[in-house]
């Protein structure tokens, strides 16, 4: 029995079959794609057109390799949605959340609608893109796209809307939204209405492994296939790979590491206090009703512009080349803090680095090798950081770090993480999400009995790599300086 997750990450999408033999999940990669957004003037915009084409070509794929899926599910990043007008079709192109039309936004919104009001609502961390901002920055700017609007659908809302024909809100992606009641099990209305939406363009919050209809007829004829039952995943990719985390004991710390580096804890209720909020930690929806009590850390976007432009000076470095040169640059010269505000928008990361330098009193990193080994170190300072504050505001002691996700193929990030946070690293699955979205369809197939049979099976099927720590004096000297050039409380 086969079945189709398709994974679509900010800077690649893929689908995967899954199947299961014996108590052993199989993974078979039928279809891997790009992910490039698209500038057209000062707007950066997804491709959701070609996107969805790449959901078509992976169904197609999967026809040639005679498989029948049982069902399919997608999931993607969060936050970013599209408007669907009253005739049903899609109203624009949905904006990427890295696009500047939010910049200030938040802050402005803040004047008549408190912080602590969103915060106590919704229990979000403040993320200039989120979604409320999004539509909040529509709004201001008098977006006509506002007036004809008469639906709201997340990036796989849509994308399972263009294949079914049927409009679901889910729920892990719905929490991604800032406009989401974790307490009263809905959206907050109140909220929405002091934004000045419209309630009526948000629909039914389905939980994961929902049915959400099967594949349109004149999807069936174009490709020449079968129905196939759509099913919604944990459709937040981070959901998805916080599902996928192979942890046997369910006190256990995570990181979902990719173009973002997402990290944190499952609880069973969301944690909105004084502390969670000062921190910026956000309690976004998982499966079975679980909350992800996490925090955003830059990751590896900043190495991926990076490498875009040294693409663009015809130096075609491989991620593999980038972590040797990294790891024969010196090591400690110089670190960034990879969630200041510098790093958010695509530009020329390699002057942002070296002003942030500048303006710390540090050495400038020059060369590929001294530039990618600042991010990587850095990264891994910060996440110790954020490792402590997820144990305090958790009121948990983790023996080690789970790390899920393409990222971790970088394995001297992952050892330096284990030296910096001064924990084994637990390493694996790399396709977190894709896995994750696999295992809760098979709990709505009834094939597994939760999310605990399935980590446990997961636990089973793929391989998991340790990282002791090492090198600890080095490392904590590094880390009180980093703390002080980040400027880091206490
Ligand atoms: P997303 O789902 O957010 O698009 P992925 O989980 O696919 O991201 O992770 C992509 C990241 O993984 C890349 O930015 C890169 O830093 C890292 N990566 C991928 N392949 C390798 C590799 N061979 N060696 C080192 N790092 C890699
Ligand atoms: C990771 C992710 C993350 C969100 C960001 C927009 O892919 O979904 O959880 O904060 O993208």
């Amino acid at each position: 029995m086969n079945i189709l997750a398709y994974d679509l990450g900010a800077s690649s999408g893929r689908a995967l079959l899954g199947r299961l033999t014996g108590s052993r999940i199989e993974v078979e990669e039928v279809h891997r794609f790009a992910n490039d957004p698209v500038k057209v003037g000062e707007r950066l915009q997804w491709d959701i057109l070609r996107l969805y084409h790449e959901i078509k070509q992976g169904l197609l794929k999967t026809k040639h390799l005679g498989v029948q899926p049982q069902s399919l599910a997608i999931d993607s990043w969060a936050v970013d949605f599209g408007l669907i007008g009253r005739d049903g079709e899609l109203l624009g192109n949905p904006y990427h959340y890295r696009d500047w039309h939010t910049h200030g936004v938040m802050e402005s919104l803040f004047q008549s609608v408190p912080k602590e009001y969103i915060f106590e609502r919704t229990g979000i961390q403040f993320l200039t893109f989120n979604t409320i901002y999004q539509l909040a920055a529509m709004k201001q700017a008098g977006s006509p796209l506002l007036r004809e609007a008469d639906r709201f659908l997340m990036i796989p809302d849509l994308l399972r809307y263009f294949l079914t024909g049927e409009m679901l809100n889910e729920f892990t992606n719905a929490t991604s939204t800032q406009l989401y009641n974790p307490l009263s099990g809905d959206w907050d209305w109140e909220l929405i209405n002091r934004i000045g939406i419209p309630g009526s363009w948000f629909g039914r919050v389905a939980d994961p492994g929902t049915e959400a209809g099967r594949i349109r007829s004149s999807v069936m004829t174009d490709l020449g296939i079968e129905a196939i039952p759509v099913l919604t995943a944990a459709e937040h990719d981070t959901a998805s790979a916080v599902a996928a985390v192979p942890a046997l004991e369910r006190s256990f710390a995570y990181l979902s590491c990719g173009t973002w580096s997402l990290m944190g804890t499952e609880v069973d209720c969301p944690v909105i206090n004084e502390e969670t909020l000062r921190f910026n930690f956000t309690n976004e929806g998982g499966v079975g009703r679980s909350f992800r009590l996490l925090k955003n850390i830059m990751g590896l976007w900043i190495i991926q512009e990076l490498k875009r432009e040294w693409e663009r000076e015809g130096l075609a470095y491989s991620f593999t080349e980038i972590v040797q040169l990294a790891e024969q640059a010196p090591a400690f010269a110089a670190f960034i803090d990879p969630d200041d505000e510098l790093f958010l928008h695509a530009g020329d990361m390699r002057s942002r680095i070296r002003q942030y330098c500048r303006s710390t009193g540090q050495s400038l990193p020059d060369g590929p090798g001294e530039l990618a080994r600042c991010i990587f170190e850095s990264l891994a300072l910060k996440y110790r950081y954020v490792l402590e504050l997820t144990e305090k505001l958790s009121n948990q002691r983790f023996n080690g770090l789970h790390m899920v996700g393409g990222g971790i193929q970088n394995t001297l990030l992952c050892q330096w993480t284990a030296d910096s946070i001064g924990k084994p690293v637990w390493a694996g699955p790399a396709e977190g999400s894709a896995i994750g979205n696999l295992a809760v369809q098979w709990i709505a197939l009834g094939v597994f009995t939760d999310i605990w049979e399935a980590r446990k099976v997961i636990r089973e099927s793929f391989p998991v790599v340790t990282y002791e720590p090492s090198g600890r004096e080095a490392w904590e000297e590094a880390y009180g300086r980093f703390r002080q050039i980040a400027g880091l409380a206490d």
